[in-house]
């Protein structure tokens, strides 16, 4: 909270003056940096185009507007045809453990450097200006500017995806994007296209589930895991290669939204996790990872029931654990977010040596899309030159012209071999990526799908059967709500078919919640398992108890007692909490004269953008919030998301008697402080039931 409050203007010399003409403006004196063209001719006056007489038509020649208007007309390119919305920040990344024994690569041997990268979160479906928190996968994509050349990490915030060969995804986003015909909904996967689509192609079950889950709706984007989903190899100095499946695991935990709370948080906040993400960098909590790798060896992989080429297959961490080696840490927002996060150009195909790929086909489909898709945004294959895109160490090649080239090279000889110019980059055996020998099986040339992928059913049922009893009833609700959506009602029943495969009480439950009879199971490719448990997968079963990285929303109104909000607010932030001020006014006088500046106003600040509230008012102040619904909706979605409340009498006796809440643990007076900050680092999901109706 800012105690002071400073209406110094350090615009004050500026004065309303009458420009050319009858036009008047505020304009700032003639000292300081000159406007120019981009030719760096200096403006005398960006108000007015060049006119032919005072009421006359604008004249062709005026130079300087037609190269604001034409550059101005040229400011959008096309954005990403899928992770549109994207969010990004600069960091670094270090090793903390050598993986030398199974890779050269020096990002992964060389202990204790710090390697710059940049990071960007996106949703999926979802256009350019769609809000946050979307029922959605979100991507993960790292580049990290290593010494031997960049290195992309492109993945989600799910270890699996939808469909298992390239072939199909443009088929699978069609089905997600808004349908073509009328052109909605905007970022959201409750249509009747996508489940048309994902009921017949069952090997998107084990995604599907994840999407139901908590996961679909993080609470931050430092609160997600990040994986890289396919299999990817190490490859040693031996030419050893050894399996791996990368992982970032979030330092503050894996932590979600109630879907209540997201749909509301769309109307509130739009930009809520690109906010937290550049309010959490710019206050110094930057968010931080564990980088982990999965790794194993072609005959243990043999042994797994499944093939780990299939990209609708997590690899339990119970069965090949996740070695820690590394962390990356964001601690930069980007200075400019065209330059940086919408031109960064991500593609599969950028990694050093010693780290090579495997023969995943959907994985082998990405390796062409990438680079397709950045010569279409960005327009050239000089996009590498774009400052974000360019690696940090020195690289040198052949490669000549182009639209947009940056560099002017100072040889006669562009190509190779050659013997003209010595200073000439060449081929480096000993240094050059090298992909590995792999020996192919004598196969038959086919459109085909290996006969270990048939098994669509055995993981989401395992992901299912590992979640808690509150995780399983979000899911359950996302699959009705989301199916209570879809108007085609075979499609509904197609979805049944497949539900009774993966789990039959699920199934049960969500058939219930559509008023709808159980078909007869889907046809399964392959026999259904009963793989053991993993608590790896859950959400809030997996969530910390902490205060790092949470808010807590304070309402406050005249006269409130400045002790006791201070109280708390220091409390919390001991914790590494932090308190943001909502008030019916933006400025607001205390018991004791101080005038703060509140945060958000009521109005603008409702309880879903916080994870616990407190509420310090004066009778007075009480009563009249007891009259305002965005006051009562305040405690009551605090209530009903489950969220520890800290009351004063005032609140207690204006407020919270009218309204249906009970005093539950985490309902507490002033006085029990130390209580709710311990509550505030979690919520009462055993509340949940009597507030809400779950499938
Ligand atoms: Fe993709 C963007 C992640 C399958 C084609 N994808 C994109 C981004 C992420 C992913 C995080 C945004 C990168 C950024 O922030 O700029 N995509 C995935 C994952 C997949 C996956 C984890 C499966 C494991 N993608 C996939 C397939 C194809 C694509 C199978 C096509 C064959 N993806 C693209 C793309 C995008 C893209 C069209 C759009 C913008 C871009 O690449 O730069 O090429």
């Amino acid at each position: 909270m800012k105690d002071k409050i400073d209406h110094t203007d350090p615009a004050k010399d500026v004065k309303t003056e009458r420009g050319h003409g009858g036009e008047t403006h505020q304009r700032a004196s003639d000292e300081g940096k000159v406007l120019t063209t981009q030719q760096g001719v200096a403006i005398s006056d960006n108000q007015n185009s060049l006119k032919s007489s005072e009421r006359g038509p604008t004249l062709l020649e005026d130079f300087v507007l037609r190269e604001k208007i034409t550059h101005f007309d040229h400011e959008r390119i096309p954005e990403r045809v899928v992770h549109a919305r994207g969010s990004a920040a600069h960091g670094y990344f270090e090793l903390t453990e050598s993986l030398e024994e199974y890779t050269t690569a020096k990002i992964l041997t060389e202990t204790g450097k710090q390697t710059p990268l940049f990071t960007r979160f996106s949703t999926v479906a979802g256009n350019k200006g769609s809000k946050d928190t979307p029922r959605d996968v979100r991507g993960f994509a790292v580049k990290i500017y290593t010494e031997e050349g960049n290195w992309d990490i492109v993945g989600n915030n799910m270890p699996i995806f939808f469909i298992q060969d390239a072939m199909k995804f443009p088929d699978f986003v069609h089905a997600v994007k808004p349908e073509p015909d009328r052109g909605f909904p905007q970022a959201a996967s409750a249509h009747d296209t996508l489940w048309d689509f994902v009921s017949l192609a069952p090997e998107t079950m084990h995604n599907l589930i994840w999407l139901m889950s908590d996961r679909a709706l993080p609470r931050s984007f430092g609160m997600m895991e990040g994986f890289g989903i396919h299999t990817f190899r190490l490859i040693n100095a031996e030419g050893k290669s050894t399996f791996v499946r990368f992982h970032w695991k979030p330092v503050l935990g894996v932590q979600s939204l109630t879907w209540d709370e997201a749909v509301k948080i769309s109307g509130a906040d739009p930009d809520y996790n690109r906010r937290d993400l550049f309010e959490k960098i710019n206050n110094g909590d930057y968010p931080e990872w564990e980088f982990g790798v999965q790794l194993f060896t072609e005959e243990e992989a043999a042994e797994f029931p499944f093939d780990h080429l299939d990209a609708t297959k997590l690899i339990p961490e119970e069965m090949v654990p996740v070695r820690t080696v590394g962390k990356m840490v964001l601690n930069r927002n980007p200075d400019n977010f065209f330059a940086e996060t919408e031109q960064v150009a991500f593609c599969l195909s950028h990694v050093p040596p010693g780290i090579d790929f495997s023969n995943d086909p959907l994985l082998q489909g990405r390796l062409f899309s990438y680079l397709d898709t950045q010569l279409k945004r960005l327009g050239s294959p000089n996009f590498v030159q774009i400052p974000i895109n360019a690696p940090k160490c020195p690289f040198a090649n052949n490669q000549q012209d182009g639209h947009m080239q940056m560099q002017v090279p100072k040889t006669r000889v562009l190509y190779d071999p050659q013997s003209l110019d010595p200073a000439r980059p060449s081929e480096s055996d000993k240094k050059g990526f090298k992909s590995f020998p792999e020996k192919l099986d004598d196969g038959v040339k086919g459109r085909i799908r290996a006969e270990g992928f048939a098994d669509h059913y055995s993981q989401p049922r395992m992901f299912y059967r590992s979640q808690s009893a509150t995780e399983q009833s979000h899911i359950a609700s996302a699959f009705a709500f989301e199916l209570g959506k879809v108007d085609t009602p075979y499609i509904r029943t197609r979805m049944l078919g497949h539900l009774l495969n993966i789990d039959e009480e699920l199934a049960n439950r969500v058939a219930n919640a559509l008023g709808m009879e159980l078909p007869e199971p889907a046809e399964a490719a392959a026999p259904v398992l009963d793989m053991a448990t993993s608590k790896a997968v859950q959400t809030i079963g997996i969530s910390p108890k902490t205060l790092k990285g949470r808010v807590v929303g304070m309402l406050i109104a005249k006269g409130s007692k400045h002790s006791e909000i201070k109280k708390f607010e220091d409390a919390i932030n001991k914790q590494g909490g932090t308190v943001k001020i909502v008030a019916p006014s933006k400025e607001v006088e205390l018991d004791d004269g101080t005038r703060v500046q509140a945060d958000e106003r009521l109005a603008g600040g409702p309880s879903v953008l916080f994870d616990a509230v407190v509420s310090i008012i004066m009778p007075d102040q009480a009563k009249k919030l007891a009259e305002a619904s965005a006051a009562l909706d305040w405690f009551n979605d605090a209530y009903a998301h489950c969220k520890a409340i800290a009351y004063c009498g005032a609140t207690d006796e204006f407020i919270l008697s009218k309204l249906p809440i009970e005093k539950d643990e985490f309902v507490t007076p002033l006085a029990e402080l130390d209580s709710f900050v311990e509550n505030a680092k979690s919520r009462l999901w055993e509340r949940e039931p009597k507030v809400r109706d779950l499938a």
